[in-house]
């Protein structure tokens, strides 16, 4: 049972499920490829910090493969200024479109005037940059606000309305860590008895979210907390373990909830340590690359795709186990 759907559709906004995606809207479009020319694309990947990262880049290798487009990869290891170099370096090669998965919101401004200018259209992965729309053809990715709410809602439900949590943020400045804290709370004002205590940076990754947790528990208000939202599912994973050495029970007295549904994530609800995990999809290549090609081919696209994804919790993990495909 999918206990939520993303229904985000407005009218510059247009919600596709993995299969495919609809066009729709005015943006810039056109490059200079003659028919029949391999398509060049640069892409610069945030890293390889979570479960969640490492299925988006095979995503991305295998749907470039696949298509006989030339992707030219680079792995920023969670640094912006390895991606603005990056950038810059496929500006140099002329590459025909340059894809980006933004590492935090602020501070692109400059490269992509630099891009813009050199006349290559870009495609945002994933997160967000702040810059206003014209500086992109479209942005693919998920609605982490809404992903925030729905991870407030199930444990509002689960937790009767009263809990006392702790959280583990994404990298500081990113737009998952922005925009899953600001639906968690926006939540979180309807139900008086649930308070967030203590707030820290895991960075996305396992090890950040285990020692995150244990400075939590180390702490006394955090040894008074029965919850934990995790903006990732690494981070949670990490965190079941720093709960399990300080003698707790993870899933039963700190009931836990996290994003992207990783499978390790699924076994963990399976092992009841996790509760829920809200569903952020990965797999998004080839929604990408139906982007690179239609903006090669001159077409139009819609400035915001989101992707279509759902709620798991312990009632339907092992069920879903075997679905799962990241
Ligand atoms: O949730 C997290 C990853 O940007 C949606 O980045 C992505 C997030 C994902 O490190 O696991």
């Amino acid at each position: 049972m999918k206990l939520a759907f993303g229904i985000a559709l407005a009218a510059s906004v247009l919600v596709v499920g993995c299969s495919g995606s609809k066009q729709e809207g005015a943006a810039p479009g056109g490059s200079s490829s003659k028919p029949g020319k391999k398509i060049v694309v640069g892409f610069s990947q945030i890293g390889a910090e979570s479960g969640w990262r490492t299925a988006n880049t095979e995503s991305i290798k295998s749907e470039a493969a696949k298509r006989g487009i030339e992707l030219r990869f680079s792995d920023a290891q969670q640094k912006q200024e390895n991606q603005i170099k990056a950038l810059r370096s496929f500006i140099a090669q002329k590459v025909d479109v340059i894809m980006f998965s933004p590492v935090v919101e602020a501070g692109w401004g400059p490269v992509m005037q630099e891009i813009k200018d050199a006349g290559i259209p870009v495609i945002v992965a994933d997160r967000r940059p702040d810059v206003s729309e014209d500086m992109y053809v479209t942005f693919i990715g998920s609605d982490f606000v809404e992903e925030g709410r729905r991870a407030a809602r199930w444990l509002a439900k689960k937790m009767n309305g009263k809990a006392t949590i702790l959280e583990l943020q994404g990298t500081p400045g990113s737009a998952p860590a922005i925009d899953r804290k600001k639906g968690f709370e926006e939540v979180l004002k309807d139900y008086p008895g649930m308070k967030i205590v203590l707030s820290q940076s895991g960075d996305f990754t396992r090890a950040g979210g285990k020692q995150a947790m244990e400075a939590f528990l180390k702490s006394p208000v955090g040894r008074t907390a029965n919850a934990l939202f995790a903006h990732n599912d690494d981070m949670a994973l990490g965190a079941i373990q720093a709960i399990e050495e300080a003698g707790l029970k993870p899933g039963k007295d700190i009931v836990i909830v996290s994003i992207d549904g990783v499978r390790g994530a699924f076994e963990a609800m399976v092992a009841g340590k996790l509760n829920c995990t809200v569903e952020c999809n990965p797999i998004i290549g080839p929604q990408l690359f139906d982007a690179v090609e239609a903006v090669v081919a001159g077409k139009q696209l819609p400035k915001r795709i989101v992707v279509e994804e759902g709620v798991y919790d312990q009632s339907v993990a092992a069920k879903e186990l075997p679905n799962r495909k990241y």
